[in-house]
């Protein structure tokens, strides 16, 4: 089944959003597959934005990513990346459609609330990137269609 690593930004943290971020995957039918809240360092997150590293904004990005905790986390389900990003919406909250994360709760580029992999291949790296410990296993036995 596909995986996907989303995160809650700093700034989505702060401004109380985990609950209401984390429902929306939930109420879609996705699987909450791994959870933590982190700070990462700066080495740490100039690898998760390693191929980033030459855009002009890279450094205010890593600032951005280390100026305190963020919620890592892994959700599985069919098509979960693609469907993911439509869940958060446009990178730029100029652009992102109300009813996506985004959308609804950003103004600004640099303040965007939530990252989440852009490919099946990316998650399975940002993956091993922040859960190197793994995740647990486990499945829904209420129904088939429950992913
Ligand atoms: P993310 O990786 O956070 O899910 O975002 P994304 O794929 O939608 O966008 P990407 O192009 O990979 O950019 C990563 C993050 O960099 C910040 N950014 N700032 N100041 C700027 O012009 C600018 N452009 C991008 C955003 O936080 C974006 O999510």
């Amino acid at each position: 089944m596909e995986q996907t690593f989303i995160m809650i930004k700093p700034d989505g943290v702060q401004r109380g959003l985990v609950g209401e971020i984390i429902g929306r995957f939930e109420k879609k039918g996705f699987t909450l597959k791994g959870l933590k809240l982190i700070t990462v360092d700066r080495p740490f997150a100039e690898k998760h934005y390693a191929d980033l590293s030459a855009k002009p904004f890279f450094n205010g990005l890593v600032e951005y990513i280390i100026s305190g905790p963020v919620v890592a986390m892994v959700w599985e389900g069919k098509s979960v990346v693609t469907t993911g990003r439509k869940i958060i919406g446009a990178t730029n909250p100029a652009d992102s459609a109300p009813g996506t994360i985004r959308g609804d709760y950003a103004i600004d580029i640099g303040r965007n609330v939530i990252h989440g992999s852009d490919a099946v291949e990316s998650a399975r790296k940002e993956i091993a990137l922040w859960f190197p410990e793994g995740i647990a296993e486990w499945r829904s036995s209420l129904h088939s269609w429950v992913y």
